[in-house]
């Protein structure tokens, strides 16, 4: 059965396929879930999922991704806030005010959340990395400016970011969670 990821963002689409490849097919579905105001990226996630799961009628499953760019000298900016902060300053703007920081570790975190008619189940991701200068054609968003062993994440294919990225390492977990799960 097809998973609905339940997204605006092509790129997050474009990762969860090529790591579910040969798992299940993904379909994404652009419907608007209510992102509650919440610091607790699982809480946004889990929300979004069920409701999106009772919204869209039909019983196939639903994969929401709530993630967020944590910079560590600017105590966890942008976080939850992630998106905004592209949208309106956008990235190398972000990248400005690191590089005016002695401290540019920052860490990428990611919840996943899964619904069908059995309930709701979350899967978090992380990756620690350094903020640099903008590098690199791939990836999206934030990946220009994040660095994981000397690569931006833009400068990785997408199997290469699965392979080390927080929302690769959410992916892992659900697979292997998805692949156990009574049916
Ligand atoms: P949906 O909510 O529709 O899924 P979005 O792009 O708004 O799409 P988020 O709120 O989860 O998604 O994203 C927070 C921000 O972090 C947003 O600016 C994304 O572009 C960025 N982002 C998320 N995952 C990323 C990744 O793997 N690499 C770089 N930037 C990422
Ligand atoms: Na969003």
């Amino acid at each position: 059965m097809a998973i609905r990821f339940v997204t605006g963002n092509a790129g997050k689409v474009r990762e969860a396929r090529d790591y579910l490849a040969g798992i299940e097919p993904v379909e994404q579905i652009d419907y608007d879930y209510t992102e509650v105001q919440s610091d607790s990226l699982e809480e946004i996630a889990a929300h979004g999922a069920r409701e999106a799961f009772a919204e869209l009628g039909s019983d196939e499953p639903v994969l929401v991704d709530d993630a967020g760019l944590f910079v560590e000298a600017l105590g966890g900016f942008p976080g939850p806030y992630s998106a905004y902060v592209e949208d309106t300053v956008g990235v190398e703007r972000l990248w400005q005010l690191a590089e005016a920081e002695e401290n540019r570790r920052a860490t990428f975190r990611t919840i996943l959340a899964y619904a069908d008619e059995n309930g709701t189940e979350t899967f978090a991701g992380s990756v620690a990395g350094t903020l640099v200068a903008p590098r690199g054609e791939g990836g999206f968003g934030y990946d220009p400016i994040f660095e994981y062993n000397g690569t931006t994440m833009a400068e990785m294919s997408t199997e290469e970011k699965n392979a080390i990225s927080h929302r690769g390492r959410a992916l892992a977990t659900f697979a292997e969670w998805y692949a156990d799960r009574d049916e």
